[in-house]
Parts: structure tokens; C-alpha cells; sequence
């Protein structure tokens, strides 16, 4: 099964004509409770949960058509161990500026820690069995994870980067994801950050010079793809 490209900005993605189920891979980050959810970072941190919850419906929608059709799907999440022994001590600094101290407790559980209610994925997108989940201690998905190997070992070669928030975790996985070699498509309404300006920035940043880390494009514009 093969698709042509995707309509998107600057140019049809992806640049070389076509992508398959089995070298491109969805891939969903940070949709967690501490970015999404009441009492989580994000809300702790008092930015607008609207905004970062606006990109669940569509996600959800990618994300039933690419498990119909058998393309790869990849969670993340942002967290560190129970230990903090991979919490750098200014990320830590930093977060308490503003109240919100990575580790220290809030209503979901210790922030940002794995296995604590805060930290777990949002149901509505909930990982299938099967599905890989990337657990990651910093912005980029590739940074102290296993996300390459696991990507080049099963043929991937294109990601559409979907998740929360465009302007961090997203972008930062996408430079990551270019540098290596990867074709990536950022999908504008399946992201969302915690300031709309900065979304829209960032959405821009990726359109320069010919598409400095990839394409932009619709979800409506990738399914339309995937219908063909
Ligand atoms: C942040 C993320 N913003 N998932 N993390 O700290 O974008």
C-alpha cells in the first residue's frame, strides 16, 4: 500500500513522492495529564488547558485511520525517574519559579515523574497494545531514548509529528528527527502549545528555506492522502 503526497507547506510531503504504512510512523508526544490535564504542569503552571487539549479530537482521528491502515505508532513521554537522578538541577530550578517544581507534589502526584497519575497518557489516547512508548527525560524524543534505533531498525524513514507543545517537545523532536535524516510533517491542528502565538511561530519556522525541518500540513490534508 502506497500513498502519495500530502498537500503541505512548503512543498507536497514528502519530498520524494510517496510513503507507506511500513516506512512512516505516527508519532504522538507528551499527550500526558501534565500538559493536558486539570491539576497537571501546564495547569499548575496557570497557562489555558484549552489550548493544549484543542489538538485531542484531531489527534484522535489521525490516530484511528493510521492503526486501520497499519502504519507504526509511537508515544511519548516526558518524565523522569522516581529518583530524580535524571532531573538536571536548572530544569528543576527553573519549573519552581513558577510553581510548578518538577518532582515536588501536586494534585496528579509528583510532577513530571513516571508513574504518577500526572505523568501517564490521557486516555482518550491511550496506547494500544503493541504501540511503542518512548519515555524521555528532556524536550527532544531522541535525547537519552531509544527512539532511533528503534526507528532504523524497522525501516522508518518519515514521521508525521503529531502532540504537545509545538513550540517544545514537538519542535525539538522534529530538529532531532531532521538532522538524522528523517522526512518529517508537523500537523498543525494535532499540536498545540501553551501560548497560540508561539504555536503559530513555530509552524512558521518549519516553512523556511524550503522547509528548513520538514512540512507543515492539515490533518484534513493527510487523511485526504490516506483516502486516495
Ligand atoms: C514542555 C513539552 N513544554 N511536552 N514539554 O515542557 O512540550
Amino acid at each position: 500500500m502506497k500513498f502519495g503526497t500530502v498537500a503541505a507547506q512548503p512543498y507536497a510531503w514528502p519530498y520524494n513522492g510517496e510513503f507507506t504504512p511500513a516506512d512512516t510512523a505516527l508519532v504522538i508526544i507528551d499527550m500526558q495529564t501534565d500538559f493536558c490535564g486539570p491539576g497537571g504542569y501546564v495547569d499548575k503552571m496557570g497557562y489555558d488547558l484549552s489550548l493544549t487539549r484543542a489538538p485531542i479530537g484531531p489527534i484522535q482521528g489521525l490516530l484511528a485511520r493510521a492503526r486501520e491502515l497499519g502504519f507504526w505508532v509511537i508515544h511519548t513521554r516526558e518524565g523522569h525517574r522516581p529518583d530524580l537522578s535524571d532531573l538536571p538541577a536548572n530544569k528543576r530550578w527553573r519549573s519552581r519559579q513558577i510553581g510548578a517544581g518538577i518532582g515536588d507534589p501536586g494534585p496528579c502526584g509528583k510532577i513530571l515523574v513516571r508513574g504518577e497519575p500526572g505523568w501517564d497518557i490521557i486516555p482518550e489516547l491511550a496506547p494500544a497494545p503493541g504501540e511503542i512508548v518512548i519515555d524521555k527525560p528532556g524536550k527532544g524524543s531522541f535525547c537519552a531514548t531509544d527512539l532511533e534505533l528503534i526507528l532504523r531498525t524497522r525501516g522508518i524513514a518519515n514521521l508525521l509529528l503529531t502532540g504537545i507543545t509545538t513550540d517544545v517537545c514537538v519542535h525539538t523532536t522534529m530538529r532531532e528527527g531532521n538532522d538524522r535524516g528523517f522526512e518529517c510533517l508537523l500537523v498543525e491542528d494535532c499540536c498545540g502549545a501553551t501560548d497560540h502565538g508561539n504555536h503559530l511561530a513555530a509552524l512558521n519556522m518549519v516553512k523556511m528555506q524550503g522547509g528548513v525541518f520538514g512540512a507543515v500540513a492539515d490533518s484534513a490534508a493527510v487523511l485526504e492522502s490516506l483516502s486516495a
